[in-house]
């Protein structure tokens, strides 16, 4: 009677250190300009990133969520480029380890392979800053400005997004289920700001 409980509770203290993983990456080769798969979510400290370079010459390069096609300034990790024939047999391999839960991005440095949408991202988001809009932005598919930050997924105009917010239904993008339900609450905060901002204009 007394070793379930006992037991359950020491298996609650190892839980941790028994969590940290290997998360294997595919970067390129037959898949095409893609990161398979393209993130990784629930990683934690201690684990390791496994990037395994395939056909043809790409990185593996660490961006920000604001310039998801540039190196960020300093600290950054960057693998070099990885030239690999495709009728390789050996691939060149990247460990990159897991200091924490925040957000990590990536791109690769190759080319317009970035633009491509050849990215990749570590525990990003589930709302705002979500690895959908990441990916739109690295493809342009945003204009993402600093006093339009809510503007992302979507070809839906700003100004209509303001006038209809309050029955902000789905998008017109061409973005999956998810960055359309995304999109659909974005507008609905957007409208909530212009609201505010109209209202602090009549005030004043
Ligand atoms: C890989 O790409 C880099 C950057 O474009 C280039 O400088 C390098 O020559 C390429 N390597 C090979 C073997 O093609
Ligand atoms: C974690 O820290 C190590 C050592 O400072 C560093 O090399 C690595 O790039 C860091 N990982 C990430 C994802 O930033
Ligand atoms: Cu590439």
């Amino acid at each position: 009677m007394l070793f379930k409980p006992l037991a359950a509770v020491s298996a609650l203290a190892v839980a941790p250190l028994a969590r940290a993983v290997v998360h294997e990456v595919t970067v390129g080769g037959s898949a095409g300009l893609v990161f398979t798969p393209n993130q990784i979510t629930g990683a934690v400290e201690g684990d390791i990133i496994h990037f395994t370079f395939q056909a043809q010459n790409h990185t593996a390069t660490q961006s920000s969520f604001d310039t998801p096609c540039e190196m960020i300034p300093k600290g950054g990790f960057d693998t070099g480029f990885q030239p690999v024939d495709a009728a390789a047999t050996s691939f060149p391999t990247y460990d990159l380890p897991i200091n924490g839960t925040d957000p990590v991005w990536v791109f690769c440095a190759q080319g317009t392979h970035c633009q491509a949408g050849m990215v990749f991202a570590v525990n990003a988001p589930t709302e705002d800053k979500t690895f959908d809009r990441f990916m739109a932005n690295a493809m342009g598919m945003s204009s993402v400005s600093m006093s339009m930050p809510m503007s992302t997924g979507s070809t839906q105009p700003t100004a209509a997004a303001a006038t209809t917010a309050g029955a902000a239904t789905t998008p017109t993008g061409s973005g999956n289920a998810a960055s359309r339900a995304v999109g659909s609450m974005n507008w609905k905060a957007m409208g909530a700001v212009a609201l505010g901002v109209v209202a602090g204009a009549a005030v004043v």
